[in-house]
């Protein structure tokens, strides 16, 4: 269990009005009424891109035997470097400012958040946003209603819902533009991507044990970023459909142990959704929760504080309230 930091706020009161007032929640799909969506435009290019990438990472595990093994734990490592940029930088840190960091730690996190190429901090954080506040309606971008494929990986391939723009637009998202660690690599995004993603993690290994550069490239970056994007995306489909709901059985969003071991702590969703402006996104602390260990870590050493914690009492009260086994009235 995570030691309680003298930098970490216990936020009482009311679980409803705590967090960013950007994602308090709307009407969820299930409970509003949806108009008649327009017929879907399939992005091709996308289309192509996925195929080749997942036929990429099938070919790649045909290299796992022949590859030296500092090159295994050079792509778990850079595995762990994309996953905990995109859990404690753009989801924990940008997008639900569940803690603050200083300069160095929005820089690190900007690096590895490049590394896993899931567009950069600022459309990352905007897309989620509207996620949290518009969930499992068409203003949602990967809204679970559309069916396991579209909230996995089909929300990618097609234009997007003409709502998520048009909710999208509403947001206050100033705070991203005001940090200039979002600006930067916004501005430059495509060079950094190709060289954070791609490039590094071929070379390294080619130059300091002598791997191969094809086995370093299909390895550290085409098998660990195809890996990286399907554990973050199961956190769209699999964690909104299958699970408990121990705190609010009224939502979708469920807690998925399978997904949390992926995700590095993202599968606790049923919690994330209630509590998203909890750094941890679970009551468990470190428990398969390698995100919250590196928050943790960060606030140890000063680089992160500030960080949003909600008290037991207020989790308890929730449970008893709303979860799967609150008392029906
Ligand atoms: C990827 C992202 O994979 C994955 C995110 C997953 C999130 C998961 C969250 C779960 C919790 C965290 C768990 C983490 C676990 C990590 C575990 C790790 C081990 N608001 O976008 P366009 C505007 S990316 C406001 O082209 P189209 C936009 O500004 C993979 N406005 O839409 C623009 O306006 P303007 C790599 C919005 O044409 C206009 O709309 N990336 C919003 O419909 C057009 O924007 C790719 O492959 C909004 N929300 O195309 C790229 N959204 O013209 C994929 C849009 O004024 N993307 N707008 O500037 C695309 O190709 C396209 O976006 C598209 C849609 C085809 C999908
Ligand atoms: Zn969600
Ligand atoms: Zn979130």
């Amino acid at each position: 269990m995570a030691p309680k930091s003298p930098e970490t706020e216990i936020v009482q009161g009311s679980d409803d009005q705590l967090g960013l007032d950007s994602i308090i929640p709307e009407a969820s799909a299930s409970f509003s009424e949806q108009k008649p969506r327009p017929p879907l435009r399939i992005v091709w290019k996308n289309v192509f891109m996925f195929a080749a990438l997942h036929i990429g990472a099938l070919y790649s595990i045909t290299l796992i035997p022949k590859a030296h093994p500092l090159t295994w734990l050079w792509t778990i490592l850079m595995y762990l470097c994309s996953g905990v940029g995109i859990t404690a930088g753009a989801h924990r840190l940008w997008a639900h400012r569940s803690y603050k960091a200083k300069l160095p730690l929005r820089i690190l996190l900007a690096y590895m958040q490049t590394s896993a190429v899931q567009n950069d901090i600022i459309e990352w954080a905007r897309d989620h946003r509207v996620h949290h506040k518009y969930s499992e309606t068409d203003a949602d971008p990967h809204n679970a209603c559309r069916g396991f494929f579209f909230a996995h990986i089909g929300w990618l391939l097609v234009r997007k819902h003409p709502e998520v723009r048009v909710k999208g637009k509403q947001l206050d998202i100033s705070d991203l533009f005001a940090d200039p660690v979002c600006r930067i690599q916004r501005k430059y995004y495509r060079i950094l991507a190709v060289l954070i993603c791609f490039v590094i993690p071929t070379v390294v290994p080619n130059y300091l044990w002598g791997e191969q550069l094809w086995t370093a490239f299909y390895l550290a970056a085409i098998l660990r970023y195809c890996v990286t994007l399907n554990a973050t995306w199961l956190v769209n489909s699999a964690a909104h459909m299958w699970g408990m709901r121990p705190y609010d059985k009224r939502i979708n969003p469920r807690e998925n142990m399978g997904v949390s071991f992926g995700a590095c702590g993202e599968g606790f969703h049923n919690y994330h959704h209630v509590f998203p402006h909890d750094y941890s996104t679970s009551e468990y602390g470190w428990k398969l929760n390698v995100t919250t260990f590196f928050i943790d870590t960060m606030a140890a050493i000063g680089q992160a504080y500030d960080l949003k914690k909600v008290s037991h009492d207020a989790v308890r009260r929730r449970r008893e309230r709303t979860g799967d086994l609150a008392k029906e009235d």
